[in-house]
């Protein structure tokens, strides 16, 4: 198939780019180069050093003889991205492309007015864009469990069948986020929706839980191929952050209670659900909703665990329960569905002792790279 990778020079976009190459795909990368740009503005960095998307792809093309396109450029311009589908006629379209961080959502005004303009613009263009210039082809859309939020019921797989005053329908299941940037996910979910309804575009939105993990096989081919990993208080993420901060002898930063309970996936999985989406097109029409992450845990959970690995490694760890900088609730109900994938051949690689120690090694070769002032939170919800 022909594919293109939208935000391929990502954390999650860059694997999947290479996996997708690997199994014989014919893989194209959109990127502005954004998320580079941001690490210069929040004067923050990937703990591990990252090659340039040139390089990057020069490498892999060394490596294994497999060309992967890149097209420069931002899908808030839809001049360009008209000519990349023109170019490219895409079977599927992966839309990692936008602005991924809650905090970052939430740092003032203007933080949030570019997030969800961005997030939202890209994908209306996207949208208009397959309607235009190739309507068959199918939209894998990056959506995140973080649209539904904690509600006392379990959460369903995008709907939910009601009986309300004697009638039944299957409705889209209701949505609670908890920042900006959710925010943005769910106004692209209802644009989505909306698109395949009157368009007849076919659209999968992978409802993403929180990615845990650095390396897939094909990253640790070469140096060069080398995941970005993030472990700053904007942009770093639960699991993976304590991981770090256990390695540089950090507390970790488990806000609040730490009862907060979400979905997890390992960024191994995380490619080959992007798989397994794209060889199983939705219909024409259909808005189809996965929600993807295999196991669920209590940010407070997750922290013992690496404490007991990084203790092992023989390093001593300390748990601090911060103050939430977040508003969201510190104990609740957690309970989401998460068949479908696996339906259709997901075999999760779960979380284990072996696979915090593997990380906690990786990152413990580049602890120092960290700086130290990103690590503790700094951005408020209030
Ligand atoms: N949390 C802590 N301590 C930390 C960092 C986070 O307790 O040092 C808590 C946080 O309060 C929240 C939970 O962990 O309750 C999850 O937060 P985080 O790991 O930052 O993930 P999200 O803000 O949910 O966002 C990530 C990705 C986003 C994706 C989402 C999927 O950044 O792009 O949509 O996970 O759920």
């Amino acid at each position: 198939m022909k594919i293109i990778v939208g935000g391929g020079d990502g954390f999650c976009g860059w694997p999947t780019a290479l996996y997708l190459s690997k199994q014989g795909h014919d893989v194209s990368i959109i990127d502005s180069m954004v998320r580079r740009d941001i690490d210069n503005e929040l004067h923050s960095n990937s703990i591990t050093p990252i090659a340039s998307l040139d390089e990057r792809v020069a490498k892999w093309k060394e490596l294994t003889g497999k060309d992967i396109g890149i097209y420069e450029g931002d899908l808030t311009h839809y001049d360009f991205l008209r000519e990349v589908l023109k170019q490219e006629m895409p079977d599927a379209f992966v839309h990692f492309a936008e602005q991924r961080s809650a905090p970052y959502s939430m740092i003032d005004r203007e933080h949030a007015v570019y997030t969800q303009t961005n997030n939202v613009e890209g994908t209306l263009n996207v949208l208009y864009g397959i309607k235009e210039f190739v309507p068959d082809c199918h939209l894998i859309k990056l959506g995140t469990m973080g649209e539904y939020g904690t509600p006392n019921i379990p959460i369903e797989e995008g709907y939910i069948d009601i009986e309300h005053k004697g009638r039944k329908d299957t409705l889209p299941f209701p949505k609670q986020p908890g920042s900006f940037y959710h925010l943005s996910k769910v106004h692209d979910s209802h644009n989505i929706t909306f698109a395949c309804k009157i368009w007849g575009i076919r659209a999968t939105d992978l409802n993403q839980g929180v990615v845990y993990g650095l390396d897939t096989d094909e990253t640790k081919l070469d140096p060069v191929l080398t995941n970005r990993l993030d472990y700053d208080d904007v942009f770093g993420t639960a699991l993976n952050r304590f991981i770090i901060q256990s390695a540089i002898g950090h507390d970790l930063t488990v806000y609040g209670k730490g009862g907060q309970t979400r979905g997890f996936l390992n960024i191994e999985d995380t490619v080959r659900c992007i798989e397994i989406a794209a060889e199983n097109p939705a219909d024409r029409g259909e808005f189809r909703v996965f929600n993807q992450f295999t196991e669920q845990f209590s940010v407070g959970e997750l922290a013992e665990k690496v404490k007991k690995v990084a203790q092992e490694e023989g390093y001593e760890t300390t748990i601090a329960n911060l103050d939430n900088p977040r508003v969201e609730q510190e104990e609740h109900f957690f309970h989401a569905e998460n068949t479908k994938l696996r339906d259709l051949g997901l075999e999760p690689h779960l979380l284990d002792d072996d696979v915090i120690r593997e990380i906690f090694n990786t990152v413990v070769n580049h602890k120092d790279r960290v700086i130290k002032k990103n690590v503790l939170p700094q951005v408020s919800w209030k």
